[in-house]
């Protein structure tokens, strides 16, 4: 490690002095303009993961839903999964240390994480579509050299899109080609099988009116458009031509306010849906004949999910079993659907997708959906071996169709992963600190019938988030505002009350 030429590129990307960011939820957000320390360290620390894992790490520049003045950065492990906890706090460590400690802080994370630095590293780049974005992947790859690290900068791409990278490169293009041609083919290839086999060819079912939040969604769905044509037609809207981003659509506004997109005409019966800023969320939503909105959020595709393989596994007549995890935020009736009707066991985990893929994992099927769009399906290695092998197997044809279904599924969906004066426990249900607060909160829940509602510092803004559900939407908007109240008093709220 040439610890003179760190000194020097590091004065080039000085950190704001006082200023302390945590890795968060997904990775560090805030202001874009008190980030390019943090990517220049990010890239260093890049090349560190990299060649203690002897593969290929990713680094996506984004702060997806969050306005469009911050910006943020994640790093991305082998499988394509998010950084490992113990990194995360090598990521805060170096983001925070002083500009005359940087080289010492490498060294020890080198030395604590056993880091061969003679290794070779591999680190691919991409970035939204922010207009801060492009200078700051440019630290990143400042760092990723200054270590003698080797990068492909794949430019604007979505975060999915990033991971996949990272998973191609790590298993010798075994999942699939490392280059956005061969994303979009694998996945418009199992998308139009799948979709053969299903009742889809009628015109209705083949048109999407789709939100981009003005985002990196847009740019990459027109490039993908061609692929599906034959089963899927789209039409855009928010393609970020004149709109801001994530400005009063997307899939974050959409699913807190519960309302459509501004700037997306919709009619009653169409089938919509919206991104976020950096198109790893999706969720969606139609008006009914009475021209009333209703949003098919995260909680509800899971169990749209898990209904279709569970269907699909009974009528191959296999025992796979199938796990669904969730957040503090799912909504308890469908908690409940799922476990009582559908009899899928249903575990709860922290926010982040992190915390849910990991626990997705210890299973042949695991789903999981955070309520505002973020998830996907994971199949065992056994699993699929397993569905694979029946698909050449088995000899009854509805047992067959049903299994090549399933095979098209694992090849749709893209595996590959993701305030502190509040402290949670219980997969963030119940609150530690401040003392007081969870008492009071009980108390507003009993007022009202079938309710829940629990707060948690989020990790990617500085804000205190408050859920709440009721019987109604006006019970749930009460209480909503009456645990609002209690966290402003008790946990020391700054500013104007919250408003009813
Ligand atoms: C990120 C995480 C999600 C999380 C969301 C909000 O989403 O990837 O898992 O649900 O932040 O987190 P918090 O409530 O802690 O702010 P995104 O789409 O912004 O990357």
């Amino acid at each position: 490690m040439d610890l003179d030429a760190i000194t020097e590129y590091s004065a080039l990307h000085p950190k704001p002095s006082g200023l302390i960011l945590q890795y968060g939820t997904a990775g560090f957000r805030t202001k874009a303009e008190h980030l390019d320390h943090v990517m220049f360290r990010m890239g260093l620390l890049a090349v560190l993961r990299s060649k203690q894992t002897k593969s290929t790490i990713g680094v996506m520049v984004t702060a997806s839903h969050n306005p469009e003045e911050d910006n943020g950065v994640k790093l991305v492990d082998p499988l394509g999964e998010m950084l490992a906890p113990s990194w995360e706090e090598h990521a805060t460590c170096l983001a925070n240390a002083e500009e005359q400690d940087m080289p010492r802080v490498l060294m020890d994370i080198s030395v604590k994480a056993a880091v061969n630095l003679q290794q070779d590293a591999f680190i691919v780049i991409g970035r939204d579509t922010r207009s801060t974005s492009e200078k700051l992947s440019q630290s990143v790859i400042d760092g990723v050299t200054v270590l003698e690290g080797q990068f492909h900068d794949y430019g604007l791409v979505t975060t999915p899109q990033l991971h996949y990278m990272v998973y191609c490169r790590n298993t010798s293009g075994q999942y699939g080609e490392a280059t956005l041609e061969g994303y979009y083919q694998k996945l418009s290839k199992a998308f139009m099988e799948l979709t053969k086999q299903t009742l889809c060819s009628e015109d209705e079912y083949r048109s999407l009116k789709v939100d981009c939040a003005n985002g990196i969604g847009a740019l990459k769905l027109k490039e993908m458009e061609h692929y599906v044509s034959q089963g899927l037609s789209v039409q855009l809207f928010n393609d970020g031509t004149k709109g801001k981003l994530n400005h009063l659509c997307g899939a974050d506004f959409v699913k807190s306010h519960q309302k459509p997109p501004q700037g997306m005409e919709m009619k009653s019966n169409e089938r919509c849906c919206s991104f976020d800023g950096d198109a790893d969320r999706i969720v969606y939503h139609y008006l009914d004949v009475d021209g009333h909105f209703h949003l098919i959020d995260g909680d509800k595709i899971a169990t749209l999910i898990s209904s279709f393989l569970k269907e699909l596994l009974l009528e191959i007549g296999e025992s796979l079993n199938i796990g669904v995890v969730q957040t503090a935020y799912a909504n308890g009736s469908s908690t409940r659907y799922l476990e009582e009707v559908m009899k899928v066991p249903v575990y709860c985990t922290k926010t982040g997708v992190k915390h849910l893929h990991h626990k997705a994992q210890e299973f042949d099927i695991g789903v999981y959906f955070e309520a505002n769009g973020h998830g996907t399906v994971l199949f065992s290695k056994a699993a699929e071996t397993k569905i694979r092998q029946l698909t050449k197997e088995l000899e009854d044809e509805k047992r067959k169709a049903a299994a090549k279904m399933l095979e098209n599924v694992i090849d749709l969906f893209n595996q590959v992963a993701d305030r502190q004066v509040i402290s949670t426990t219980d997969a963030e249900r119940q609150v530690v600190t401040p003392p007081g607060l969870q008492e009071a909160i009980n108390d507003l829940v009993k007022k009202y019938k079938l309710s829940r509602a629990f707060v948690r510092p989020s990790g990617t803004e500085d804000v205190v988030r408050v859920y709440a559900e009721a019987d109604s939407q006006e019970n749930a908007d009460s209480l909503a505002h009456a645990v609002s109240l209690a966290v402003f008093q008790l946990a020391g709220g700054v500013g104007e009350t919250p408003p009813g």
